[in-house]
């Protein structure tokens, strides 16, 4: 199924009016006090975020998994879903692929039907936290840090292939999610384990190409219960100062323990210009890959806050790589991620709406409420207008979630592609 521009504009035309008057009201109000809804807008439809391809499908928990009819097949199937989001939403212009999972047989082919639906590759994953099918070597106890020699070198090779994957697509970065850690106290020598990971490391970051560059992202526990080697920011900031300039730390919200001040992490890294990528979720307990800015919406503001803080003034730091990673267990997948797009670009127009100078200022002179109330302001404003205005300008849908469901997109792909299918992933 493929959502042409013609259809999505005949879409539109029903909210067109009363967009045009929530918009043209909000701009005024906006201009009152110096901002510019235009700059907002332009600012909104350049940020693009990339699907992962993992989440097409249902995900479950290690309890059991309810698959959703019509769930892709295929690479070349998850292609196709990112592009009927990115169609609808505008901001979904890029797939992050996870290896072995989405090996492609025909590279070309894949090249072509990505652009084709206005997508590129962004980080590639690779994947040792799993045995692969008929290898040598077990990553039972560990991969890039694990005591065996052989190990570590078949993972150290599955994450150079990955590279060469990703060249041949057209990515231009690694993302390395290292799940080795311990269960049992005593299980393992912390400081030989993290050795062994900062040496594994260093020699994938010497296979990158000179334009690449490598995410290590850091998670507390889990798979692992006891410790896991790289638990926090602070050791993949380590790891990736070891390994050199174009090794960055990854932050997935989903990976810090109860109450974390992510903001406050977002902005030393940008701060040190190693705030590489991103990965976009919301949680309640621990890793529940929810939907994002569906429990803590006001956190993801302050983050936000940083994000835009960190982007006009540290421009040591790259421009981040930003992609969803949720999972969605009892909804739609395409549904829960059109929800996860709108919130993200929600929590950024808010941030944009900022007035930083007022707040320096209003820093400067120890007001603390007045720098609450900015922030505030901010964040009350209902942006959603501005949302849609950049859908509208860059042809996507001005309500996506309407659209998805009066286009029974669900349908469609069911009846293509059956109702017993289970996309590869988690
Ligand atoms: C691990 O929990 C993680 O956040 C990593 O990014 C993985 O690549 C992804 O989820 C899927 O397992
Ligand atoms: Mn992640």
């Amino acid at each position: 199924m493929k959502i042409s521009r013609d259809l999505v504009a005949t879409i539109n035309k029903t909210g067109a009016a009363d967009q045009e008057a929530s918009f043209g009201f909000l701009s005024g109000q906006l201009d009152k006090s110096g901002r510019d809804a235009g700059e907002v807008v332009r600012k909104l439809s350049e940020f693009q975020v990339a699907i992962p391809s993992w989440a097409l499908g249902a995900g479950g928990t290690r309890f059991g998994r309810f698959s959703m009819p019509g769930e892709p097949r295929s690479l070349e199937e998850k292609i196709d879903d990112v592009g009927l989001l990115h169609a609808l939403t505008g901001s979904a212009g890029a797939i992050s692929l996870h290896i072995p999972w989405d090996v492609p047989e025909d590279y070309r082919a894949i090249r072509e039907r990505a652009s084709e639906a206005g997508l590129v590759f962004d980080a590639m994953n690779s994947n040792t936290f799993q045995d692969p099918k008929g290898a040598p070597e077990s990553y039972k106890y560990g991969s890039l840090s694990n005591s065996a020699h052989a190990s570590r070198e078949q993972a150290i090779a599955h994450n150079i292939e990955v590279i060469r994957i990703g060249e041949k697509l057209g990515s231009k970065s690694l993302t390395v999610w290292l799940a080795d850690g311990a269960n049992f106290p005593g299980q393992a020598n912390f400081q030989q384990a993290l050795d062994r990971a900062a040496d594994s490391l260093s020699q994938i970051y010497a296979a990158l190409p000179g334009d690449w560059k490598l995410f290590i992202e850091y998670k507390p526990y889990e798979p692992n219960f006891y410790s896991t080697v790289i638990q926090d920011w602070g050791t993949s900031f380590m790891l990736a100062n070891h390994c050199g300039p174009k090794a960055y730390t990854l932050v997935d919200l989903g990976h810090h323990l109860p109450n974390t001040n992510i903001e406050q992490i977002v902005a030393t890294l940008m701060y040190k210009g190693k705030l590489g990528g991103f990965h976009f979720n919301d949680s309640k307990y621990g890793d529940d890959d929810l939907t994002v800015g569906s429990i803590k919406p006001y956190a993801l503001f302050l983050i936000f806050n940083e994000l835009v803080y960190g982007m006009r003034n540290n421009p040591g730091n790259p421009y981040p790589a930003w992609m969803i990673d949720a999972s969605h267990n009892t909804k739609d997948p395409l549904e829960d991620l059109i929800q996860s797009l709108e919130a993200i670009r929600e929590a950024y127009a808010k941030a944009l709406l900022v007035d930083q100078e007022a707040l320096g200022n209003a820093q400067q002179e120890h007001d603390v409420v007045r720098c609450q109330e900015i922030l505030q302001d901010a964040y009350r404003t209902d942006v959603r207008p501005l949302l849609r205005q950049a859908r509208l300008q860059s042809g996507a849908a001005l309500d996506p979630l309407a659209a998805y469901r009066q286009l029974d997109v669900r349908r469609h792909l069911t009846d293509q592609r059956g109702s017993e299918t289970v996309a590869t992933g988690l």
